[in-house]
């Protein structure tokens, strides 16, 4: 058996073998042992020292389990689960009132992309942003904290996939969507698709301070469907760009329907102009959304023809190109904005389709990049020389090539079928370089088996050679879609929730606890501290809750335990209800109490001590 430290390099060499079916490698695989200048072996690369941190945040999006993963790179240790779109049932998410609030009564969402907010096309740190494909929403979590701040749904969409991604300074979080549905997704039949149906663009603003969104503006786009899409950043600051699919209108076997054309679009968007036309009024109102149709209000939206069925498109860290990846076409599409610019000045266009002019193919692209043997090119990131890393999903390989010139100069095998893969501060207009991970759909037999389906998996990948190495792996739950790396100097989260007196429901201390009653409601205003709950210190008992069948129960809890990481639970038994307030932290919870009886109450969060002591009784006096 192989030891799980210096293996690194001998487990690649394994997965070679595994690999041969999935990939035709022309220039081999890079070189196993380590070249860099410090000659650290892989396992003292990833290893960061008991009592260390690690340099970056990984924040992951998860899927269909609806929660961000936040990991440390290099180590590639996960640090923590932030439920976003679907209940948590370790920190109370989606139990206590403002987290059932914000969930709408869904406990599932699926969150594609994260997007972190930006100042000048960096991270800042502040926010990250989550789509649900789903359902439609969008979300906000603070950074400060690692809690979800706002939950919004949008109309008229139909799976907002290709989101989120935010504009240079977070003027805009963009929201495309994926299926294209009738507006207000009212009935219509797949007999009027062309006609009815429409592919709906979101454009959200978020207040950073009152940490709430609002849906700004929407586009009315045809009936395609809409991939992985990016902001531009300085010259094309003004634009975003979107892939679409399904130019061909199917409205069934897409897998063979959707895929005719030899060409579908990039759609381009002046996001600035379209600002200023909703500002004179130049949109219709379409179920409380502000609908821009580039068949009445012409002008800012173009679209470019593109290789066959792309699945993303990506700006180069100075805002001048952006890149197409393929899918079903194996090549990656450099694109001038200069250049496309100029036809839109020049009025240079090849036809119209939906009120929307079409650029000239020839007289915007730059180059094609067609490394030989490399299929399936899903997405690209960035490094700090100019280098562009492209995940091969079919041939299973990254592919690293210089943006200027479209020369391929390295490749190497992950393991197994790529999606995106992130990079040090990849989709900032300055990259690091240094770590790329890449997000693996496909583990396979890299992990003990847990039965007929595996986790998923990320390799890290060492950028600061000139052969990329995969150093390490990590299996990963489904699925981390896309994510984003984070230097871990952006981000400053709070040590504890300020003591705030004027916060409504808070309780600070003991005298102040109480139980009130108002007609059938009863409303609790308590304490939790190490290493008990007070309900109402005058009481006989201060942690028994009283309560008569019927009543509405509001159970207001104060963490006053003002200590970094000492966080209490509350649970009460058999009413499937548990939250969380971490220290300094006010949650409420709301229920019934329907049932008679007598109810244990406890701490969940292991606090202290005398954690197993922090406890009470629920009692319910018969009708
Ligand atoms: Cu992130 Cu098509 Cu969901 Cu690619 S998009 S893997
Ligand atoms: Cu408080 Cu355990």
């Amino acid at each position: 058996m192989k030891k799980w430290i210096p293996a690194a390099s001998g487990l690649i060499a394994g997965f070679m073998a595994a690999t041969v079916f999935f990939a035709d490698f022309s220039s081999g695989p890079s070189g196993e042992a380590s070249k860099d200048s410090a000659n650290k072996t892989n396992a003292e690369k990833v290893y960061v020292p008991y009592g260390e941190l690690d340099d970056y945040y990984m924040l992951s999006s998860g899927g269909h389990s609806g929660q961000l993963f936040v990991y440390g790179v290099p180590s590639m240790r996960k640090i923590r689960t932030v439920p976003v779109f679907t209940p948590d049932p370790a920190t109370g998410y989606g139990f206590d009132d403002k987290s059932k609030e914000m969930l709408g009564g869904y406990t599932w969402g699926d969150f594609h992309h994260p997007a972190i907010s930006e100042t000048n096309g960096e991270y800042d740190g502040k926010f990250l942003f989550a789509n649900d494909v789903a359902n439609n929403r969008i979300a906000s979590v603070d950074l400060s904290t690692f809690h979800t701040a706002d939950i919004m749904e949008m109309p008229n969409m139909g799976g907002p996939h290709a989101g989120t991604f935010v504009t240079e300074n977070t003027e805009y979080i963009v929201m495309p969507t994926r299926f294209s549905v009738p507006m207000g997704k009212e009935y219509a039949s797949l007999d009027e698709f062309e006609d009815k149906y429409k592919g709906v663009t979101s454009m959200v603003k978020f207040d950073q301070d009152a940490k709430k969104f609002e849906l700004a503006y929407q586009i009315m786009l045809p009936p395609w469907s809409y991939d992985l899409s990016d902001a531009g950043k300085k010259v094309s600051g003004d634009w975003i760009v979107m892939t679409t699919y399904n130019t061909e209108f199917a409205t069934t076997n897409n897998e063979i329907n959707a895929s005719q054309n030899d060409r579908d679009y990039i759609v381009l968007i002046n996001w600035k102009e379209l600002e200023k036309k909703v500002a004179d009024g130049e949109y219709e109102e379409v179920n409380g959304a502000k609908m821009i149709d580039p068949r009445k209000h012409k002008g800012s939206i173009y679209a470019i023809p593109v290789a066959k069925s792309p699945h993303g498109v990506d700006v180069t860290p100075d805002g001048t190109r952006f890149i197409a990846s393929g899918k079903l076409a194996p090549l990656m599409t450099v694109f001038s904005f200069e250049k496309a610019f100029e036809s839109i000045k020049n009025e240079d266009f090849a036809e119209e389709k939906f009120g929307i002019p079409v650029l000239p193919y020839d007289k915007v692209v730059e180059r094609e990049v067609d490394p030989p043997g490399a299929l399936g090119p899903l997405h690209t990131q960035f490094d700090d020389q100019g280098y562009a890393y492209n995940t091969m999903f079919i041939s299973s390989e990254v592919v690293k090539w210089k943006v200027d010139t479209g020369e391929v100069v390295d490749r190497v095998p992950v393991h197994y079928s790529p999606g995106h893969s992130t990079a040090a501060e990849g989709d900032t207009a300055s990259p690091d370089g240094k770590w790329l991970i890449s997000l693996n759909k496909i583990a396979k037999d890299n992990f003990l088996s847990v039965g007929p389906s595996h986790p998923e998996s990320m390799d890290l990948i060492d950028l600061s050679g000139d052969k990329m190495e995969v150093i390490y792996t990590v299996p990963v739950d489904p699925e981390p879609h896309y994510a984003q790396t984070i230097h871990r100097d952006k981000i400053k989260t709070l040590k504890i929730y300020e003591k705030d007196e004027k916060r409504k429901n808070s309780v600070w201390n003991q005298e102040d606890t109480r139980i009130e009653r108002k007609g059938n409601e009863v409303h609790v205003y308590g304490i939790a501290m190490r290493s008990k709950f007070i309900f109402d210190a005058k009481a006989e008992r201060a942690d028994e809750i009283k309560v008569k069948q019927g009543d509405k129960v509001y159970i207001h809890l104060t963490n006053i335990d003002l200590d970094q990481d000492i966080t209490h639970g509350f649970g009460i038994m058999d009413h499937d209800l548990n939250y969380e307030v971490q220290p300094g932290q006010t949650s409420t919870i709301e229920f019934t109490a329907d049932r008679a009886g007598t109810f244990p109450i406890y701490c969940t969060n292991f606090c202290s001590a005398l954690h197993q002591e922090m406890s009470g009784y629920l009692l319910v006096e018969p009708k």
